[in-house]
């Protein structure tokens, strides 16, 4: 029986089991809203039909309403009217959540009067990341189910939970190893209908409700979507069924035309995006199994983990048994770091130690598939190291630079195949940061490139691909930056004023904290080595080296852009005396600025340089330089990036 062309049934006795099959993620297009609202019809009019099961094909059960549709005329029937209509149904409408049932599918969950969850489900309302609120009930039904606490926790931060963890919330029935049999059978048992609309929201502690709504709030500074999320679920409880659906669903429609549900949903799809690239399409990635790790610093034993916790084998390299003995204890440490915040269970951590080899014999890395190196950023280290890896390696092994500064390009053309070279830009700490800058080398093969790509997916990471440039798309877009808030500290802003405008539209820091936070140092060593190249009649604003030269490096020093008396950021006169002086020295009179004017500028200052990398064919699409600065550099989410941020004819 087919009800739409993406819905269908089959009879299994009196069970009418649908089968929604709308790929990739069967999300609940208007033709599988109509063809789920055909289904219900036809079961209400057979006499012989007891009841109906709903699953969806593929790995996923319903990856929620169709997001390509917002933004465009509403089709009837909304999935509101769908939903309704599961729920008050006359027989039992069970599903089977084998994969994902999110945002609107799990709202199709929540109607249904049985949910069996497969091994591999996961229940979720994420609609918070996309700035909208859940709008066919969840927010409703969730407390109902599973009290409002918990539903605070969940649809307020978009938290998906699965199998287990969704039965012992009261979401999901039972797990169950073939989740379509549960189903029918649970059906030919007589499934109760039981009406989640009907039952009322568990009574909490107020107190308890309020702490809860807090700690959402605290982790989304700056967004709509959350609060408003967190007003709903506590509006359950005072609202009847009626009442609670009707102000849901007017927060939705207004939230979905909202500026930020537009810049979360670029992001979204931007996400999806990034990483592919066209003339790869045909290309098969190498195997990649074995992960040799030269240094194991910082950077490195932050590779070092996110390879173990991804399955790879790792070799890790250090100069004498000594620091790699320490390398290992390092490793190890931030293993059990991750088990102590539950991130990593103790068993997964014992695999990976199984999985980690620490050595300093170069020879040992002959087993590697990749090799990354993650030495000190100094040109002749690196290029020895890949020469010296040149004769040990297998012909097949692809040799990646986590260089910030160098040029990947010189890198390869030290070695004998640069062709295998590529650079994999990961950002600090490589065990927690998503982002990492996948660098296509002018001579990089294109199955290297698709391996890359495919390693970096693999550890979990957002990879973004781009060209050779002083700086890649990040570092070249944040010099811009800073330069431009540099220039504007000759023109009359202080660093805190600055500072509060970026925090003001959501940073979670402004630059000269951030400046502060990881030393002013190595921007000191750029410019001093950028200096003889330098154009004379380029503006250069002279305030941070003095900074530098007075011993002002940032946090670590007590003093930079900033003073740290006790730890707090504080305004410090001194610095406001330097800024004069540079101000006085340059005959500029200064001025003041608004914060609108400073982020105007800013942002400016970001998309010119976004422009210019777009133009170069360094960055492939605007939406990579938003993700990039969105996941390094703390531009806020909920703005879209720089890129979007600005574009005039949205
Ligand atoms: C909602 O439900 C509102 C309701 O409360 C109210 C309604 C009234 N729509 O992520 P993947 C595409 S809001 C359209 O790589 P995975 C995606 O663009 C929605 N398209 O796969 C990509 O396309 P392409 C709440 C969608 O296996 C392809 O599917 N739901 C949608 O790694 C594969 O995506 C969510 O927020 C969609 N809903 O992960 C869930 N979802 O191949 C959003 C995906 O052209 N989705 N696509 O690049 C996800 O979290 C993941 O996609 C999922 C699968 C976990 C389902």
């Amino acid at each position: 029986m087919r009800f739409s062309q993406s819905v269908s049934a089959r009879l299994e006795g009196g069970v009418l089991v649908v089968a929604i099959d709308n790929p990739p993620v069967n999300a609940l297009s208007a033709h599988v809203r109509s063809g789920l609202l055909a289904a219900l019809d036809h079961a209400a009019g057979t006499t012989d039909i007891t009841g109906m099961v709903i699953s969806g094909t593929g790995r996923t059960f319903i990856g929620g309403a169709d997001i390509k549709e917002f933004g465009q005329p509403m089709v009837e029937p909304t999935l509101p009217q769908v939903v309704e209509r599961i729920e008050a149904f006359e027989k039992p409408v069970v599903c089977a959540v084998d994969g994902a049932a999110l945002g609107g599918g799990c709202e199709v969950a929540l109607a249904c009067h049985g949910r069996i969850a497969g091994e591999n489900a996961t229940f979720g309302l994420p609609e918070v990341k996309l700035g909208i609120v859940p709008g066919a009930g969840g927010t409703q039904r969730l407390p109902r189910l599973i009290g409002p606490i918990a539903a605070i926790d969940l649809i307020g931060t978009g938290r998906m939970v699965k199998a287990g963890e969704a039965v012992a919330l009261g979401l999901a029935d039972t797990v169950a190893a073939d989740p379509l049999a549960a189903a029918v059978a649970a059906v030919n048992a007589g499934q109760p209908l039981r009406r989640t609309g009907s039952i009322d929201v568990p009574v909490a502690d107020p107190a308890a409700i309020d702490a809860a709504g807090a700690k959402v709030f605290a982790k989304s500074r700056g967004q709509l979507a959350p609060s408003e999320a967190v007003r709903l679920v506590k509006a359950a409880g005072q609202l009847d069924l009626e009442q609670g659906l009707a102000e849901e669903r007017a927060t939705f429609l207004r939230l979905r035309d909202s500026e930020e549900s537009a810049a979360l949903r670029h992001i979204f799809f931007a996400e999806r995006a990034a990483g592919k690239v066209e003339k790869l399409a045909e290309v098969s990635p190498r195997r990649i199994e074995t992960v040799g790790i030269v240094g194991t610093g910082l950077m490195g034993s932050g590779i070092a983990v996110s390879a173990l916790t991804s399955g790879y084998r790792v070799i890790a390299l250090e100069q004498t048994q000594e620091a790699a003995a320490a390398g290992h204890a390092r490793i190890a440490g931030l293993l059990d770091k991750a088990v102590q915040s539950g991130r990593l269970t103790a068993e997964a951590r014992e695999a990976c130690l199984a999985r980690l080899g620490t050595t300093a014999e170069a020879t040992d890395l002959a087993a590697a598939d990749l090799v990354v190196e993650a030495v000190f950023d100094d040109f002749s280290v690196k290029t020895e190291l890949f020469r010296r890896l040149d004769d040990i390696v297998a012909p097949g092994t692809i040799l990646a630079t986590n260089t910030s500064y160098l040029d990947p390009d010189a890198i390869a053309a030290a070695t004998a195949d640069p062709s295998r070279v590529v650079g994999l830009h990961f950002f600090s700490p490589a065990n927690v940061m998503r982002l990492t800058e996948v660098v296509d080398c002018a001579k990089t093969a294109p199955d290297v490139l698709a391996s890359a790509l495919a390693f970096v997916k693999r550890l979990g990471k957002l990879p973004i691909v781009c060209g050779v440039t002083e700086g890649f798309i990040g570092n070249r877009i944040f010099y811009a930056y800073r330069r431009e808030a540099e220039f504007m500290l000759e023109d009359g802003a202080l660093p805190h004023e600055i500072d509060a405008a970026l925090e003001a539209y959501g940073f979670p820091m402004g630059i000269f904290a951030v400046n502060d936070m990881a030393g002013l140092e190595i921007a000191w060593a750029r410019r001093k080595r950028l200096a003889e190249t330098r154009d004379p009649a380029e503006r250069y604003v002279e305030i941070a080296d003095r900074l530098c030269e007075a011993g002002r490096l940032g946090r670590k020093t007590g003093l930079g852009w900033y003073a740290y008396p006790s730890g707090e950021r504080t305004i410090d006169p001194a610095v406001t005396a330097v800024i004069e002086a540079a101000r006085a020295a340059k005959n500029i009179t200064p001025r003041a600025f608004t914060a609108q004017e400073i982020l105007d500028r800013l942002l400016k200052a970001m998309v010119d340089e976004g422009t210019a990398l777009l133009a170069d064919g360094i960055a492939a699409r605007p939406g990579d330089i938003d993700l990039v600065m969105i996941n390094g550099y703390g531009f806020p989410a909920h703005k879209g990036g720089p890129m979007f941020a600005a574009e005039p004819d949205r």
